[in-house]
């Protein structure tokens, strides 16, 4: 590079990746295949659009390009392109939600999502993000005791409050989460059930986690987390569901999604992010793919068992998944999240801090921290370097 200031950076952080272990369960390592359709000269294409209606010329290549990873995302999550749609344009997970709700419900309106500090996301509807400020979250927690979701509470709430919307789909959730007791709870209440699947799409993908696409309505999801892609989002939606407009007329969702993602909250795609979540998606769409999968839950499994053996809480008593959150305060026995996130920093395992579930500390100073396999499977790690890992992180954190 001639930049040699910009090349300095990528080498350091490629070291830094190469020297430490990331626990960061949003975070995985791409192929080298998927770097090289990211730095593509897709980069160059204005595609203002969507394939075969694009408003500027010269486009055949980038709808091409859209095409297949479309088909490869209906294929990969086994949806038949008569029954799902699903946009790939939007720029990453929060774009994506924000696009699903100003698409379907209306300013103001309440959509039910699980609470930040019980593993919900910032745009299920938290004050602090625009989707709390534009419409009003109905939050839903775990149970105090169990720390897993309780259904007859979420049925409660929702009578009551009759929401728009109910998210499914966490960002801080070990455990599986049961979509037909969700659609249940919709059906009831006359309301637009949405799953975000970020966290756990690439277990759907391997078939090593429920697949939330029999019962949701959208499905949303990053791509970047257990599926292994590059940053980017998608947004499956059912074909068969439609709301009346202003003038009368029924429009799909997907209609109603598309022109949210454009012209609503973006303009062109990033052509070059779309054709490396392509890459990614067939990359997900392989043998070796579903045993990746399968080995990141046991490598989660003997994770948590092994932290659990050597004294630390774990938030709802295991995982079901890739990700683990550990209560670190304990109490005050313990210590906060962001002191175990340095310490563990110091010793070279990156992990981040959280709150858990009926958080007594600040978000910036929780009492816990979240755990993922995804990364370190991907570069190879079995249940024995588990155990390892399990020691090295309970050493680190009781210096
Ligand atoms: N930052 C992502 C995560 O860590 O779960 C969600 O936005």
């Amino acid at each position: 590079m001639k930049d040699k200031q910009i090349e300095k950076l990528i080498k350091a952080e490629e070291e830094r990746q190469e020297k430490t272990i990331s626990l960061i369960a949003s975070e995985n390592y791409v192929s080298d295949d998927v770097l090289t359709a990211l730095g593509s000269k897709f980069t160059n294409k204005y595609s203002e659009g969507y394939p075969g209606k694009r408003y500027y010329k010269g486009q055949t290549f980038t709808d091409e390009v859209e095409n297949l990873c479309q088909e490869r995302a209906l294929k990969l999550f086994k949806l038949s392109p008569e029954k799902w749609s699903v946009n790939v344009q939007p720029l990453s997970g929060s774009p994506a939600n924000l696009a699903v709700y100003v698409a379907l419900v209306p300013l103001g309106e309440k959509v039910m999502g699980m609470s930040l500090d019980h593993g919900g996301h910032l745009t299920h509807g938290h004050k602090v993000s625009v989707t709390g400020k534009f419409w009003h979250q109905i939050p839903y927690g775990v149970n105090k005791d169990t720390e897993v979701i309780d259904y007859d509470e979420i049925k409660k709430i929702a009578l009551e409050e009759k929401p728009k919307m109910i998210i499914a789909g966490y960002t801080a959730y070990p455990r599986i989460v049961d979509f037909k007791k969700f659609r249940e709870i919709a059906d009831d209440n006359n309301a637009i059930l949405m799953v975000d699947m970020s966290h756990f799409a690439g277990l759907v993908a391997g078939e090593a986690y429920p697949s939330p696409f029999e019962y949701a309505d959208i499905v949303t999801t990053t791509t970047h987390k257990t599926l292994r892609g590059p940053r980017s989002a998608l947004i499956f939606a059912r074909k068969d569901k439609t709301q009346t407009s202003a003038k009368g007329n029924e429009v799909s969702f997907a209609d109603l999604i598309d022109k949210a993602v454009f012209p609503g909250l973006q303009g062109g795609p990033h052509m070059n992010q779309i054709a490396a979540v392509a890459v990614a998606l067939k990359e997900a769409d392989t043998p070796e793919f579903k045993k990746y999968a399968e080995q990141v839950i046991k490598n989660a499994h003997t994770l948590t068992d092994e932290l659990k053996k050597l004294g630390w809480k774990i938030i709802s008593g295991g995982t079901d998944s890739h990700l683990i959150l550990v209560d670190t305060f304990m109490g005050g026995e313990g210590m906060s999240g962001a002191e175990a996130s340095d310490k563990l920093e110091k010793e070279g395992i990156i992990v981040n801090k959280n709150t858990i579930p009926n958080e007594t500390r600040s978000p910036m100073d929780p009492s816990g921290i979240r755990l993922g396999t995804a990364g370190e499977t991907t570069r190879g790690a079995k249940e024995k370097d588990m155990v390892n890992l399990a020691k090295r992180i309970d050493e680190a954190l009781r210096k």
